[in-house]
């Protein structure tokens, strides 16, 4: 009988031990989750590389220690990891099973009416790192169904940045003292601009330019054809490169690849003057215009975002 009640308030114990561990762990995760602050660290998000559902394999990159940031937007959290504290206007992480990797993409909304888009950036200082004379950037795109450049529109895509909110932006001119930018462009194509075919370049303000406005140096070749455009619904693999000039020489260089194969390069740029102008940002910005804004919801999808110190290249 003795023995009986040992067992019975043996039982009972472990039980209770058993039911606050349950609770504590149920407490635990009904917290809200801390969102991750500070720089990322170089080749160290878990969100990338290996197999993907949407079958771009970024995991030859694993083992390079010159990547700076990699981001394949597979949870709600991306933003944390460009030193973000909230989600940037207009975007969200979609997962409907057309992502580029794995199975979430950032989408970029321009409502009717609108400029933005978004403008959010990786901007070296304040994520920990020197910020760069030189610098690799990679990203897979895709255009709406309902992306149009008819009438005429154009705007901004993503690339670089070294305007320190001072100039080479927004109607202020560089001079060679002041800033620099050199982001991504689209345009309307040269024929059929209802088609949703898009051009695409590099939107440059530099020490060169004349006016206050930069200039629409286009691409051409490789997937985007002689035509130099995108299509709708079409994932591409851009990637980007900037090489600031030798203060006051021309000897700049800007070079753009899709899918693996070149599409521009200019190599007699003149970002600056003064040696304390560099790479501030890669800047990701989205803007309808110009002064024209766009014409009906369009949105624009991105994913598998690198940048590096050496040639990334395109996913497997
Ligand atoms: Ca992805």
């Amino acid at each position: 009988m003795r023995c009986a009640m040992r067992l019975i308030v043996l039982l009972c114990l472990c039980f209770t031990v058993l039911l606050v561990a349950a609770c504590g762990n149920g407490g635990g995760s009904s917290g809200a989750s801390a969102v991750p602050d500070g720089p990322a660290d170089p080749g160290d998000d878990p969100d990338d590389g290996g197999s993907a559902d949407g079958g771009a394999d970024d995991s030859h990159l694993d083992d390079r220690d010159d990547i700076v940031l990699r981001d394949s937007f597979e949870t709600d959290l991306w933003y944390a990891d460009w030193g973000l504290n909230a989600a940037p206007q207009n975007t969200e992480i979609v997962s409907d099973g057309t992502s580029f990797s794995g199975n979430g993409h950032l989408r970029v909304a321009v409502p009717a009416g609108g400029h933005y888009g978004t403008s959010f950036g990786y901007d070296f200082a304040d994520m920990g790192v020197d910020e760069p004379d030189e610098v690799y950037f990679r990203y897979a795109i895709r255009l709406g169904p309902t992306w149009t450049t008819e009438g005429g529109g154009g705007g901004k895509l993503p690339g670089f940045g070294g305007t320190y909110g001072v100039a080479g932006w927004g109607g202020r001119p560089s001079d060679g003292s002041n800033g620099w930018s050199a982001r991504g462009l689209f345009g309307p194509p040269e024929e059929g601009g209802a088609s949703g075919d898009t051009r695409v370049g590099f939107y440059c303000y530099h020490a060169d330019m004349t006016g206050d406005y930069g200039a629409n140096w286009y691409w051409s070749g490789g997937a985007l054809g002689a035509q130099g455009v995108m299509r709708r619904g079409q994932w591409y693999q851009v990637e980007v490169y900037v090489r600031n000039n030798t203060p006051g020489v021309n000897d700049g260089i800007l070079r753009a690849w899709v899918d693996g194969i070149q599409v521009y390069e200019k190599a007699d740029v003149r970002f600056r003057d003064i040696d304390t102008l560099h790479v501030e940002r890669v800047w990701f910005d989205i803007y309808y215009g110009g002064t024209w804004t766009a014409p009906a919801d369009m949105y624009i999808d991105f994913d598998a975002v690198a940048i590096a110190w050496e040639y990334i290249g395109p996913s497997r």
